[in-house]
């Protein structure tokens, strides 16, 4: 008798309990699943996004193409900037593409310019194997007027088989995370937005991509999984103390 009184007694406190670790793993899970997705493409991380500042732009490509090696990474200088510094990278060659202007500009030095950095070119002296990342970095000045504007730097990532093009740009109102292979993007801010002077905050890291998530990297869907698990435990632990007080 007392054993199936305890059983019941315990299917009693189990179930809420049960139940509680589902909803808080189910949370959990929506937490990790949502971060992966956003992370796993070639995503730019930015030290400001702020118009008019020098900002160093890292790039990521967390893998290969479908487990194949990467041979060479092409990124494509948007038509809002007209210079940019590659940071060298010992495991592969270096090359600016030019291109030039339409009409004479002048550098951030004043020196009058009538040609624009188009492309930059890594290419792997040894191949970067599809299980392991590395990251490219470009030194320039954000355009002074593009607050509010999201500059894309397609990029094509050559393999040994075959080829990822990151060039896609969200239609307008579509988010770049439901294409296939989105460019790499940043949105420009206000200046004086990071809250510092411009060009010295922490660098934001990335996994992920700046333009769809909040100011502290967590995303609506990360939010809610995070409170769904919260509520969950909360309930367990409820029903377990209810459990033993009967018991
Ligand atoms: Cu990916």
């Amino acid at each position: 008798m007392t054993a199936i009184k305890n059983e019941k007694a315990h299917a009693k406190t189990a179930r809420p309990l049960a139940m509680g670790a589902a909803a808080a793993l189910g949370g959990l899970a929506l937490t990790i699943g949502g971060a992966d997705a956003a992370s796993a493409h070639v995503t730019i991380a930015s030290d400001t996004d702020e118009a008019g500042a020098y900002s160093v732009l890292t790039f990521s490509v967390p893998h290969g193409c479908d487990g194949s090696a990467t041979d060479k990474i092409a990124i494509q200088v948007p038509d809002e900037i007209d210079a940019v510094t590659p940071t060298r990278n010992p495991f592969y060659s270096v090359d600016v593409k030019t291109e030039k202007l339409d009409h004479p500009a002048k550098d951030s030095h004043g020196n009058e310019m009538t040609e624009r950095d188009s492309e930059v070119v890594y290419k792997a002296k040894t191949p970067l194997p599809d299980d392991q990342r590395d990251t490219f970095e470009l030194s320039l000045k954000l355009p002074d007027d593009a607050a509010g504007k999201t500059l894309h730097f397609p990029t094509v990532q050559t393999c040994e088989k075959g080829e990822s093009a990151w060039v896609q740009v969200p239609a307008q109102g579509q988010d770049a995370d439901d294409l296939e292979l989105p460019a790499p993007e940043i949105t420009i801010t206000e200046p004086g937005a990071d809250g510092e002077h411009p060009g010295d905050t922490a660098a934001k890291s990335a996994d992920v991509d700046t333009a769809a998530r909040g100011d502290d990297g967590q995303t609506p869907l990360t939010i809610a999984s995070l409170v769904v698990g919260t509520l969950g435990l909360i309930g367990a632990i409820i029903a377990l103390g209810r459990g033993r007080k009967k018991g």
